[in-house]
């Protein structure tokens, strides 16, 4: 029993139709009883005018789509696919936007559609609007559905694995927050004589400031996208003619910083974003790190430091040929706080392809230096240090601090040799987890964003109904749907080892 189109009061629905990866074009498909006039607020065409709705059904345009609401901006050169209901793959008018497919721009025309009145798309929602507009049958509609949620399911992993770290735990205890209070209001409705609600309208209203205020810093964060603009903030150091600027150069695939057999060539940091596979990492080329006396040379030394410190990922060039110094043990030195937080460090072992100076093992034994000793008390280490007997005991010690995160690879810049190898383990790093961006991208799609933003306005709800004086009853409404929105947002509906763990608390039923 198909329904018909007519039937349906839809709204309009808006997705990313292709898959949310680097691709050489992305579709973005707006689907609806707006969605020309939507189309038409975003797209303008070669000559800048508005002329959208006067294009025939079923063809396709050059044009631009823009920012309406910052006076026009261009955000990308697209083609524009315009149809009417019924003949489209929904059965409803649908504009698609071909765009470059880059991650980036396909989330801000996206976001730009939901903004001039598109709801985002639940997954299989184009499907089950084909079907319902009886274009295709349910045999159909439920294997295009299969093949979405595994794909889903597998972009589901992906954003998750993304999320996890500080700010999924930031949504996790928000979210813990919200039950609280839910469970507190049912507990003292069930119970008047044991929770008493005297004043606690107001506790909770300033509760909700609380998390409207942590919402909103997620959400700003978020709008940075950080990890889909930047990526892994990677620098390199090293010092002067390891080939640090050698290397930057390889990986981006063209001539961007200045090489010479000089050392200090390069005495400015200088960055550029590389792609690795679908990880991108954000490189600062750094100026070698040494003593100097020169003016110059020395703000470009302390810089380079300075890059250190915000770094997801460190590169430590080495130059084999000449063998290892004084220099290479300062640079070491220098980085040994980073190397106890856990930062991942790479040391490159460059120009292998000239006879070496050195060896693997003298490699290693730069971070087995004296030098390397735990420096906060509360590390349990610090202790040893004191108590151990010989210092080589010690250093072994100082050394697993420190190995774990420190790999070593042998390679050459001249012929490529090693740099395969370098490049899959850096991409395995970021897929296992191993490497993330600290400060944590978060809500990188829109999806998520969006999830934070109904949280939010849930949150407001409650507010307003504190200050309407209404009955507790109607707290617990919009707090359980901030709650759930939170969910979304990690993956899970309803956690219920959590709920009935905060239940118990309050002894319900009792
Ligand atoms: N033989 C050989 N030469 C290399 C290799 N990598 C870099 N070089 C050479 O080493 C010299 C220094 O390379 P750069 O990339 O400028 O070194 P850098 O570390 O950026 O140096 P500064 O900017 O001065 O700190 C250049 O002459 C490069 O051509 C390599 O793998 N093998
Ligand atoms: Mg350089």
């Amino acid at each position: 029993m198909a329904l018909t189109f007519d039937s349906l009061q839809s709204d309009t629905i808006a997705a990313i139709a292709t898959g949310l990866s680097e691709s050489g074009i992305g579709i973005i498909r707006v689907s609806g009883p707006e969605a020309l006039p939507i189309g038409d607020r975003m797209f303008r065409n070669k000559n800048n005018q508005r002329v959208l709705l006067s294009y025939a059904p079923g063809t396709i345009h050059f044009g631009f789509i823009v920012d309406p609401d910052a006076q026009d901006e261009i955000i990308d050169e697209v083609m524009v696919t315009v149809m009417h209901h019924p003949h489209s793959y929904t059965t409803e008018d649908t504009v698609e936007i071909n765009t470059h497919g880059g991650v980036y721009l396909m989330n801000r025309i996206l976001e730009l559609a939901l903004n001039n009145g598109a709801r985002m798309a639940a997954p299989g929602e184009f499907t089950k609007r084909a079907f319902m507009g009886g274009r295709i049958d349910l045999a159909r509609a439920e294997a295009v559905m299969d093949l979405i949620s595994s794909n889903n399911e597998f972009a589901r992993k992906t954003s998750i694995a993304q999320l996890e770290g500080s700010v999924s735990k930031q949504i996790r205890a928000l979210r813990e927050k919200i039950l609280y209070e839910i469970a507190f209001i049912e507990s003292a409705l069930d119970d008047p004589e044991n929770y008493s609600l005297d004043g606690y309208p107001d506790r909770l209203s300033g509760k909700c400031n609380e998390i409207i205020e942590e919402l909103n810093r997620i959400i700003d964060f978020s709008e940075n996208g950080r990890i889909l603009k930047e990526g892994i903030r990677t620098v390199i150091v090293g010092r002067p003619n390891a080939g640090k600027s050698s290397l930057l150069n390889y990986l981006s695939g063209q001539e961007r910083a200045i090489v010479t057999d000089i050392p200090g060539t390069t005495r400015d940091t200088l960055e550029e974003s590389v792609r690795l596979g679908d990880l991108v990492l954000n490189i600062t080329d750094t100026a070698g790190i040494h003593k100097t006396e020169d003016t110059v040379e020395k703000i470009g030394v302390e810089r380079a430091v300075k890059a250190t410190e915000r770094a997801d990922l460190i590169l430590m060039m080495l130059d084999t040929s000449i063998g290892i110094d004084e220099e290479d043990r300062e640079i070491v030195r220098l980085l040994v706080r980073r190397l106890r937080e856990g930062i991942r460090c790479i040391v490159l072992m460059n120009k292998s392809d000239l006879p070496s100076k050195t060896s693997a093992e003298e490699v290693r034994n730069l971070f087995r230096m004296p030098g390397i000793v735990p420096d906060s008390a509360e590390e349990g280490s610090a202790e040893e240090y004191k108590n151990a007997g010989t210092r080589t005991e010690v250093e072994d010690k100082k050394v697993n601090i420190t190995y774990k995160n420190v790999e070593f690879m042998s390679i050459s810049l001249t012929t490529g040799e090693g740099m395969d190898y370098f490049k899959n383990r850096v991409a395995q790093m970021f897929r296992t987890g191993e490497l993330t961006a600290k400060n944590e991208v978060f809500l990188s799609n829109v999806r998520q964003k969006q999830e934070a933003v109904q949280a939010l306005q849930s949150l407001k709800l409650v507010r307003n109904s504190i200050e309407q004086g209404l009955s507790e009853d109607f707290f617990s409404i919009d707090l359980m749907n901030a709650y759930t929105s939170l969910g979304r947002i990690l993956g899970e509906a309803v956690e219920d080892d959590l709920v009935e763990e905060i239940f118990s608390r309050f002894c319900l039923g009792k």
